[in-house]
């Protein structure tokens, strides 16, 4: 048997001689393989970027690059190795961030990181703790980033964008499926002022505009071996937006005790004491850069993001299951009940979560 998407990998400036390409992690969007060579030249990891989604890989990959490079640049001057903290990108052969293949498909490559672990669960405060204080390390060194990056995912996390294309889809209800969600689509109409009351803030000018990763799950850190986030991945979706967006898709992620996609929901409802840990983390490197107005809605950015998912995974079902990959028929509709049964968890949560992140960010 020939190795996977050996044409593909010889576009890459790979170094030395393949050895083996295999399927690796559990993203819903994109394809991903890793690629072992012989010996001791380093692995790398490749992906088919979904075009589906990302409509503009170039551009995507452009910002990737941007936001890499002055990673790089700042993590060389704290003495760090910029090589293991940041992602490096790996070019083509034709010099370029990207491969178009004759099918129209996008290939985009990067360094392996060798000898770190990733966790699919943040099963410990210690854990959460690390996981916050890793993106608030990382949205620091992007702090004084100035340079606009290209909006690829027009209205990512934006409320009023969301809700538009919600009412759209509700409108055309394009695989009759409405009729039977009547109930859950009330979650969703009941809150929609609540909601874009922060997306208004955002747009007012209240709170500023940041380089985000918005995809800020624990899976997307790389530790090393003494168990310190090492390097920030997944960087697709970083995007110049609120960062409240990391915070609330963290805590959405992290807190958790059930999965995803739980199919008893009674498994599913937000851990408080992660929640603490996380923040707490995550304030002792974003404590310095943040706004007064940005510690005000950390825990309501939660919120939103959670409830931004339940729509997203109903609006899905709804319309036919277009964007997310699915398992089985209702699994859109099986995720949006267990992110809702989160969202009505940290709803009663929320003078608590609020307490917290006052006391956090004093200390
Ligand atoms: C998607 O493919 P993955 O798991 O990195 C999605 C996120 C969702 C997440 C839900 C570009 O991320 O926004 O929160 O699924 N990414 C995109 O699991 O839509
Ligand atoms: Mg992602």
């Amino acid at each position: 048997m020939g190795i996977l998407h050996e044409d593909v990998c010889r576009q890459f400036r790979f170094q030395g001689v393949l050895k083996d390409v295999r399927q690796w992690g559990e993203g819903l969007i994109n394809d991903t393989f890793f690629v072992e060579t012989e010996g001791s030249t380093p692995d790398y990891i490749l992906q088919r970027k979904n075009k589906n989604i990302f409509k503009d890989v170039p551009a995507m990959m452009d910002n990737i690059y941007k936001v890499t490079t002055h990673l790089k640049r700042v993590i060389f001057g704290r003495g760090g190795v910029p090589d293991r903290e940041a992602l490096t990108v790996i070019p083509t052969i034709d010099d370029a961030l990207y491969y178009l293949d004759p099918a129209g498909d996008y290939w985009a490559a990067c360094l392996f990181i060798s000898g770190t672990t990733a966790y699919d669960r943040a099963d410990t405060p210690e854990l959460a703790w690390k996981g916050g204080a890793g993106i608030g390390k990382f949205q620091a060194m992007l702090a004084d980033f100035r340079e606009p990056l290209a909006d690829i995912l027009p209205g990512f996390h934006n409320m009023r964008f969301r809700l538009e294309q919600w009412d759209a889809v509700l409108a055309k209800d394009p695989v009759g499926r409405k009729a039977e969600v009547m109930e859950e689509i009330g979650w969703i109409e009941s809150r929609r002022e609540r909601m874009l009351g922060l997306w208004k803030a955002y747009e007012d000018g209240d709170l500023p505009t940041r380089i985000t990763h918005n995809d800020t799950k624990i899976s997307n850190i790389l530790f090393d071996a003494q168990g310190h986030a090492l390097c920030v991945i997944d960087l697709d979706t970083v995007l110049s937006s609120m960062c409240l967006n990391d915070f609330g898709d963290a805590i959405r992620s992290y807190t958790n005790a059930g999965a995803e996609d739980d199919e008893n929901l009674a498994n599913v409802y937000m851990k408080r004491e992660i929640f603490e840990a996380y923040t707490r983390g995550y304030l002792s490197e974003a404590r310095a850069f943040l706004m007064p107005a940005e510690v005000e809605n950390l825990a309501f950015s939660a919120l939103y993001i959670t409830y931004e998912q339940v729509l997203r995974f109903l609006m899905d079902y709804i319309d036919g299951d277009n964007y997310y990959k699915v398992k089985y028929p209702t699994h859109n509709l099986v995720r949006a009940r267990a992110q809702y049964k989160l969202l009505t968890s940290m709803e009663e949560n929320y003078d608590a979560m609020c307490a917290v992140v006052k006391e956090a960010a004093k200390s």
